[in-house]
């Protein structure tokens, strides 16, 4: 089939197979990539009208026992390194909270503090943020034992956000040196038998090709109703410096393939690789949601980008309400956002 037959049937809901979005993540003129693009959008504003969501990003703790190639915060990464205390987590939350973010994303490396005795320091800061602020928690810690998916639960966590950055397998094990793969898939999927909502993602620029992209794509929606793809940022004095990366627009068409497979899944758009002047082409490609904003004068790191927009406030609500404002869209509230994920949660 060719292109215009592709989009055309995505948009009567007839989906895309693995073929297609092979396709599609090989076009390279720029009019057919718009199409591409208009076609992600179409969809998306179909699903979710001119709303989108907004994450805070809370890096509480870049200590890290992996080594994965690609990353700054990887355990032989000679950087310096802060982990947050509870009531500062707590804080840094509901002042995003009262700044109308809809989400705060709790993340760290795999630190071996946060991980030791069954993740109960982790368990302790999810129950102390859920207590004192009133939206939605994701954490991002890594992969964590089964068993502590019921505290993690009960304490408060609505998502955990764990990517499996390729479905190619010789990749992974290049990537994520000495990690398991299959127990990547299995955490996520502990995460949803426990009742929390999944998030997987994939990364462009680190060595895959586009067959892989295509494959991952048609792989990582399964049971995830998050799904995010970022380009890879070579960081200096990592393993990976030297190895290339590939441009955003790789990304932004994986975007757009996701929306067109995933219609009603949430799509980030994350400032966390070109910082705030990557948004509004992220979110023509189809994203629905905001996420690595990070408050100025916090002390708090991205991942990709360490510090890009951080401390001059680019990556703040307010930035962003103005970037949505000029395009014609507009944030969730925190009503409209906690009923998204209560529906989805029911539908587990
Ligand atoms: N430590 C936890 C983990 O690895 O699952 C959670 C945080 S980790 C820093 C979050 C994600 O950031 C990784 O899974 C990867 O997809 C992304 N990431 C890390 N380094 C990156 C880089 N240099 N460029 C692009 N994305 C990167
Ligand atoms: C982001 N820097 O959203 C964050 C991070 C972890 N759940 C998310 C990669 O871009
Ligand atoms: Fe650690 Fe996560 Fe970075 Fe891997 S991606 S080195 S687990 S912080």
């Amino acid at each position: 089939m060719d292109v215009d037959g592709i989009l055309g049937r995505a948009l009567e809901g007839g989906g895309i197979g693995g073929d297609d979005a092979l396709r599609l993540l090989s076009l390279e003129d720029p009019a057919s990539v718009s199409k591409l693009f208009a076609a992600a959008r179409e969809l998306r504003d179909a699903n979710f009208g001119n709303r989108v969501f907004l994450y805070g990003f809370v890096y509480f703790s870049t200590y890290c026992g992996n080594e994965c190639a690609f990353c700054h915060y990887r355990r032989q990464h000679p950087i310096a390194r802060y982990r947050k205390g509870r009531e500062e987590v707590v804080a840094l939350a509901g002042s995003l909270m009262d700044s109308d973010i809809n989400l705060v994303d709790l993340t760290m490396g795999e630190d071996p503090a946060m991980h030791a005795d069954g993740c109960s320091e982790l368990i302790d800061i999810v129950s102390a943020v859920d207590s004192a602020v009133d939206i939605p928690i994701m954490v991002s810690p890594g992969v964590v034992p089964r068993e502590a998916f019921g505290a993690l639960a009960e304490a408060g966590a609505d998502w955990y956000a764990c990517y499996q950055e390729t479905y190619n397998r010789s990749l992974f094990g290049r990537l994520r040196v000495n990690q398991g793969f299959d127990a990547r898939v299995a955490a996520r999927e502990s995460a949803v038998e426990h009742g929390i909502l999944a998030e997987d993602g994939i990364m462009a620029g680190v060595g895959d090709t586009v067959a892989d992209r295509a494959d991952s794509v048609m792989r990582m929606g399964a049971g995830c109703d998050q799904v995010r793809a970022m380009t890879f940022v070579p960081q200096e004095g990592t393993p990976m410096w030297e190895s290339g990366t590939v441009g955003t627009v790789e990304e932004l068409k994986v975007v757009a393939v996701l929306r067109l497979a995933y219609p009603d899944k949430l799509i980030p758009a994350s400032l966390d690789v070109e910082g705030l002047g990557g948004l509004r082409p992220r979110l023509d490609a189809g994203a629905n949601v905001v996420t690595s904003i990070v408050p100025p004068k916090a002390g708090l790191a991205g991942v990709a980008q360490k510090d890009l927009d951080i401390e001059s406030g680019k990556r703040s609500v307010r930035a962003v309400f103005e970037c949505l404002d000029s395009m014609g869209m507009k944030a969730a509230s925190n009503a409209e956002y906690s009923r998204f994920v209560k529906e989805r949660k029911a539908s587990l």
